[in-house]
């Protein structure tokens, strides 16, 4: 079988026509208008800001440097298994083992190259470690639970807290301070920036705290993602970058620092205490207290999520009864674990409570 392949493998280089498909290979792996490349929300190269264009563009350079360096080889290679292939005859060639000419020639070659993609790398390490000067960025804490993210907003703004969504200014820098509140996680927003590995931060090691920044361009939905295996539903741990013009950006963080208005709702509210959920949740608009470890999201404006628990279900009247009616089965594994199954006339309530929290 082996000598079959080699047999056909050498007919095929002797004609020569590999040599051609390694620039080719080169070209399609490097295209990045492939179909879809605009409307995947994980594409990398649909640049949404400066980071993501500055990292793509380092990405880029390197890449076609490894081609570079691919396609030179591969010439090589090629070349000498042609010119020097066996023919009847033939005496065995040169042997050019130990030349010091080649063992010099093939540690500076590859020598210069690393430094030609290594200096340009760490310049822009340096650069693109803090925002840009001239506008103050907004500056956001993120907190990593398994399986959701959880923002807090800076007091200037109202101090409070959102889940799954991060809402931000078009066009301003966003400064995320990172931490976890039990395994390590991975913040990954893969049109605006790179991943940031999320580590629990006790008190004694402030520095662990990892961060973050970007901006962007244009108006929309950016998708996120956790990138570090944390558990069963690491996949679940989604989150959304909301982009809006500043004016609509700040008139949403204006709603959100206060409570909604049918917050006290007492039918809702009686529902949610009889239900259990205040072991885990609030309903409530005012900077958390950092000692308060609450296993759930606060849920003072989850009626105008996107999703719920996530990005596993999109946030509607159907879904959120499912998660009610039984969040394990939605999301096995979730942390929330209800302390009895709820009635289906608390369930009809508390989807009506919930749900208008706008
Ligand atoms: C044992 C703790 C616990 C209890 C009790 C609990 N929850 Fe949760 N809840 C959570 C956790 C943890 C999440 C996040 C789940 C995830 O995404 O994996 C969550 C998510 C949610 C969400 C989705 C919020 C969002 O922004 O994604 C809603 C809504 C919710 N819970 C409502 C309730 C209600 C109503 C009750 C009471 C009937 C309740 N929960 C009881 C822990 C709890
Ligand atoms: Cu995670």
């Amino acid at each position: 079988m082996v000598v079959r392949s080699m047999t056909w493998l050498r007919a095929r280089v002797s004609r020569g026509w590999l040599l051609l498909l390694v620039p080719a290979a080169g070209l399609f792996t490097g295209c990045n208008e492939l179909p879809g490349a605009r409307t995947d929300p994980a594409n990398t190269f649909a640049y949404g800001g400066t980071m993501a264009r500055e990292l793509g563009d380092l990405y880029m350079m390197t890449f076609w440097w490894a081609t570079a360096v691919f396609v030179v080889t591969m010439a090589a290679f090629f070349l000498a298994l042609w010119r020097f292939r066996e023919r009847p005859g033939n005496p065995i060639p040169r042997q050019v083992h130990g030349n010091t000419t080649f063992e010099v020639m093939w540690t500076i070659a590859p020598t210069l190259v690393l430094v030609i993609v290594g200096i340009p790398t760490i310049q822009k390490l340096f650069e693109l470690e803090h925002p840009p000067a001239g506008q103050p960025p907004l500056e956001v804490e993120v907190i990593g639970h398994q399986w959701w993210w959880e923002f807090r907003y800076p007091a200037e703004l109202g101090g409070f807290v959102t889940a799954s969504d991060l809402h931000v200014p078009v066009g301003r820098p966003v400064q995320l301070a990172l931490s976890s509140e039990d395994v390590v996680h991975s913040f990954w927003p893969p049109r605006l920036a790179g991943k940031r590995d999320v580590f629990p931060v006790p008190a004694t090691t402030p520095w662990r705290k990892n961060h973050m920044w970007f901006n962007v361009a244009e108006p929309g939905i950016y998708y996120g993602q956790c990138a570090e295996f944390c558990g069963i539903q690491h996949a679940q741990m989604r989150f959304f970058v909301v982009a809006q013009p500043e004016n609509e950006f700040l008139a949403w963080a204006q709603r959100q620092s206060q409570p909604s208005p049918n917050a006290s709702n007492s039918e809702g509210q009686a529902a949610f205490l009889r239900g259990g959920c205040v072991a885990c949740h609030v309903v409530n608009t005012s900077t958390p207290d950092p000692n308060q470890k609450l296993l759930g999201p606060n849920l003072a404006h989850v009626g105008s999520r996107l999703s719920l628990a996530g990005g596993t279900l999109e946030n509607n009247d159907e879904n959120l009864a499912r998660w009610l009616h039984d969040p394990q089965a939605v999301k096995p594994g979730t942390k929330m674990v209800l302390p009895n199954p709820l009635s289906e006339e608390d369930i009809q309530t508390l989807v009506r409570y919930l749900r208008s929290l706008q």
